[in-house]
Parts: structure tokens; sequence; C-alpha cells
């Protein structure tokens, strides 16, 4: 079963379409056992509300790949959660293989990677190596940053018709010919949600980062055409994540 069938099942089963960004401020690197220790804690409180849980830099720096981060893989996945590496890769081919050979060994089931780089040597390896292990790649569309349209909303001169055409929109067609399992695109660009989905249609599902802490709406991204909806602070700083995770998750569910 492909990653994205497995996400499919999974949100069913779970009635839920949140990722769980399981992310965490800086915390003084004595307290890695008690950022540890929270990190579980949240992860069981809300996994009743979620179907997958991210994992990005401010985990696997401070815990370590093999060490606290696998435990938190292991942990979602005995909680019937996927769980999704945000590395977000971006490198030669080569290295992109390596990075993805460790984090699916460490139990991941997709990664993140910015597309960027192109097929041949550079995308190839990482969807060669998923393949492989019947694991995910999910690819990097429009950031939910600010800056995201220097880069993501550039224009730029498609290589075969030589018309203009905007950069998010040539990374839509490339997750839809590369047979991505996701595309990413920030909730707090409603619009680029809606044109990136009339090109996807249902064969690449959207995953929309950017909700509540960066200022996007669920519902709204649910309107235009989300599929799965990554959401960090909002439910790992609330005072009670899983009230946070499940109203969330009702929210959702209303809007869809
Ligand atoms: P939060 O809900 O706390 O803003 O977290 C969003 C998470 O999604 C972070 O881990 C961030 O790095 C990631 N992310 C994002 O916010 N926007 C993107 O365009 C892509 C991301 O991976």
């Amino acid at each position: 079963m492909s990653f994205k069938e497995k996400m499919e099942e999974t949100g069913k089963k779970k009635e839920s379409k949140i990722v769980l960004a399981l992310d965490f401020p800086f915390r003084n690197i004595d307290k890695r056992e008690a950022l540890l220790a929270e990190a579980q804690n949240v992860l069981e409180a809300v996994q009743p509300y979620v179907c997958a849980v991210k994992i990005n830099h401010h985990l696997v720096l401070p815990l370590g790949t093999f060490d606290g981060v696998q435990k938190l893989v292991t942990q979602a996945h005995e909680k019937g959660l996927l769980a999704i590496m945000d590395c977000k890769a971006n490198d030669i081919g080569a290295t992109n293989q390596v990075i993805a050979e460790y984090y699916y060994a460490a139990g991941f089931d997709a990664l993140i990677a910015n597309p960027f780089i192109g097929w041949e040597e550079g995308m190839k390896p990482i969807f060669d190596t998923a393949h492989k292990l019947q694991r995910g790649v999910i690819l990097l569309t429009y950031m939910s940053h600010k800056g995201a349209s220097e880069g993501y909303g550039q224009t730029i001169y498609d290589e075969k018709t030589g018309k203009a055409t905007a950069q998010y929109v040539s990374f839509a067609k490339k997750a839809l010919k590369w047979s991505a399992d996701g595309a990413v695109v920030g909730a707090t660009y409603p619009e680029k949600i809606r044109e990136v989905h009339e090109i996807l249609g249902e064969n690449v599902p959207i995953y929309s980062p950017g909700i509540g802490a960066q200022g996007g709406a669920a519902e709204t991204a649910a309107k235009a055409g989300a599929c799965y909806f990554i959401v960090g602070r909002h439910i790992t700083l609330a005072q009670n994540p899983r009230e946070a995770a499940r109203k969330l998750c009702a929210a959702i569910k209303q809007a869809r």
C-alpha cells in the first residue's frame, strides 16, 4: 500500500485529517529528557484527534534520530498514526538518498522534500528509495510564510512551452508527474490552495500548514481544497493540547 493510501485509510479510521506538527521552542540542552517526556505526553494526549505526526528539527536536533525521535515514531505507530519527517530534503541526489535512507530506517513513513532541486540527481534518488521501501514523498509547493512569494511565487519560463508561469504552478505539475504522495500549500494562501487543487485534483492530496499560529484557518483551507491540516503550536503550546486538537478536528469535519 502506498503512503497516500495509508494516509487515506488512517484518516478514515481516526476520523481526523490533522497532522500534528510536534514542535516545541528551544530548551537548554540539559533539559532534553524533559523535552522528550513533554513530546510523548502531548502525542499521547492528542492521538485520538490526529492521523499522523510530523517531526521537524525542533526534535531531531536535541533528541537525535535514533534515540528520542525513534521512540516518538514507535509511539505514533503503536497508536495507529503515521509519521512524517519534515527534513525538506534539498541537496544533491546522492546526499538526499542517504538522508532518506536514514529517516526511513528510523521508521518514518514519508518525508518532505523541496522540488526546487529538480529530478535527475536531485529528487529521483529520493523517490527511488521511497518506492523500494514503500514509503512516501511529499513536495513543498507553496510555503505558508510571508516571503514565500519570492521563491514559490516567482515567475519562471516553462522549459517546454517557453511561456511564463508561476513557480508553484510548475511545482504542482511536477508533483503530479512524479506521482508525489502529497503537496504542501500554506493555509495562509487559500487562493493558492484552490489553484493547486485544480491542477492536482484528487491525485495528489494537499497538506496545509500555517493554521492558527501563522494566521491561517483550517476551515478556509478545507473549503479551498486542502486534504490534510498540519498543525503545530496551536496544539502543542495550548494550555490543553487534547482539547485544542479535539475542537479543531470537529471544526474541520464540519467545514469539509
Ligand atoms: P505551526 O502550526 O506551529 O505554525 O507549525 C507548522 C509546521 O509546519 C512547522 O513545523 C513548520 O516548519 C512546517 N511548515 C510550515 O509551517 N509551512 C510550510 O510551508 C511548510 C512547513 O513544513
